[in-house]
């Protein structure tokens, strides 16, 4: 049994090899992208078992894939193959704030971002991939289960149909499931297009609040939630989404609070910390880090102050590099920090 089994689309990453708009640079340095599996990544760089759930293509992109994820740890045997269909790509720029035909952090709202910011162009080509063509009849649910922690995001269900029937399979509550863990990733741009073409026309704010309710944990942005379902402050997202047994807001470089249902009663324990001081490369891939600090932390039976704790240090080790998956600190580094107040951190 793994302690966590993630499932969820990856693509290999094209970032231009030096600063410049999509529309300039010359050259791309490819990399690996996808939310899901940089929490597995991130897990099993912490110490853990975890296993990637998808499927990519019998291109050399696909083959690079699962050679990438499989080489930090994590067990890619369940990962299949498609003869029929593509591995997804990407294109990105480094900005802090993303904007353009797709957006990375939610809204690719660029209200308010002072003209002097960069800001980041995310281009999918994965309409049709292979990973677009997951369904119920994925793998065994039996097999797809067979961790402690699930853990999925809002990405997958914007995908296909299938993905969301997926979704809801994988989600729908049954005796001995597992936690099932769920981060929002609102991807504004891969809804507008199911909204329009989808087979069912199924809005994405719907989607995802009822995805939301049948988990046990659930991460949420601040800004994306506003964007999203229009709660604003963690208050609002927590009376939005009562269900889940914890859920944690991010705040950006303020912090994290976490809502944790006190057992049997109708009461949360509400805790916030705040995030260390970062000079921050490229926020791509924090989200997912911080996801993967937490569940470490919850994993290992920490407190919940603890968990917000190291999840800011893992989303500080991917803020600081230009890709996805930064190094994070040694388990006993890690547990050092993770003692202490961020404040006390100082600028990592
Ligand atoms: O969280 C980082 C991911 O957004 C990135 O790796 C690409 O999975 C991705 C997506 O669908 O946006």
């Amino acid at each position: 049994v793994a302690d966590v089994v993630c499932l969820g689309e990856s693509m290999v990453t094209f970032v231009p090899s030096r600063p410049g708009r999509l529309a300039d640079v010359p050259s791309f340095a490819r990399g690996i992208g996808g939310a899901e599996s940089n929490v597995a990544c991130g897990l099993a760089r912490a110490g853990h078992s975890a296993r990637w759930i998808s499927r990519v293509g019998t291109d050399g992109f696909g083959e690079h894939l699962v050679r990438e994820i499989a080489a930090t740890g994590v067990d890619t045997a369940y990962v299949q193959r498609d003869p029929r269909r593509p591995t997804g790509i990407y294109f990105r720029t480094a900005g802090e704030r993303a904007v353009g035909a797709e957006s990375i952090d939610g809204d690719g709202a660029v209200d308010g971002v002072a003209a002097s910011e960069p800001l980041a162009e995310v281009l999918y080509y994965r309409a049709g991939s292979a990973a677009a063509a997951m369904s119920p009849a994925l793998i065994p649910r039996e097999r797809a289960w067979s961790g402690r922690v699930l853990h999925l995001t809002g990405i997958t269900p914007a995908l296909s149909a299938d993905c969301r029937a997926l979704m809801r399979e994988v989600t729908a509550r049954a005796p001995g499931r597992p936690l099932v863990s769920f981060d929002l990733n609102y991807r504004v741009s891969l809804w507008r297009r199911e909204e329009e073409e989808g087979a069912d026309g199924e809005s994405g704010p719907a989607v995802l609040l009822d995805l939301a309710r049948r988990c046990d944990l659930v991460f949420v942005g601040e800004d994306e939630a506003e964007a999203v379902w229009g709660a604003r402050g963690p208050e609002a997202i927590r009376a939005a989404l009562p269900e889940p047994e914890v859920l944690v807001v991010k705040q950006g470089g303020a912090g994290a609070t976490a809502y944790a249902r006190r057992p049997g009663e109708d009461a949360d324990d509400v805790t916030f910390e705040p995030a260390p001081r970062v000079d921050v490369v490229a926020p791509v891939g924090a989200g997912d880090a911080f996801a993967a600090g937490f569940l470490s932390g919850t994993l290992r039976g920490l407190s919940v102050a603890e968990r917000l704790r190291h999840g800011h240090l893992m989303a500080a080790a991917a803020l600081t590099v230009p890709g996805d998956l930064g190094t994070p600190p040694s388990r006993a580094h890690a547990d050092h920090l993770v003692a202490l107040d961020a404040t006390r951190w100082g600028t990592l």
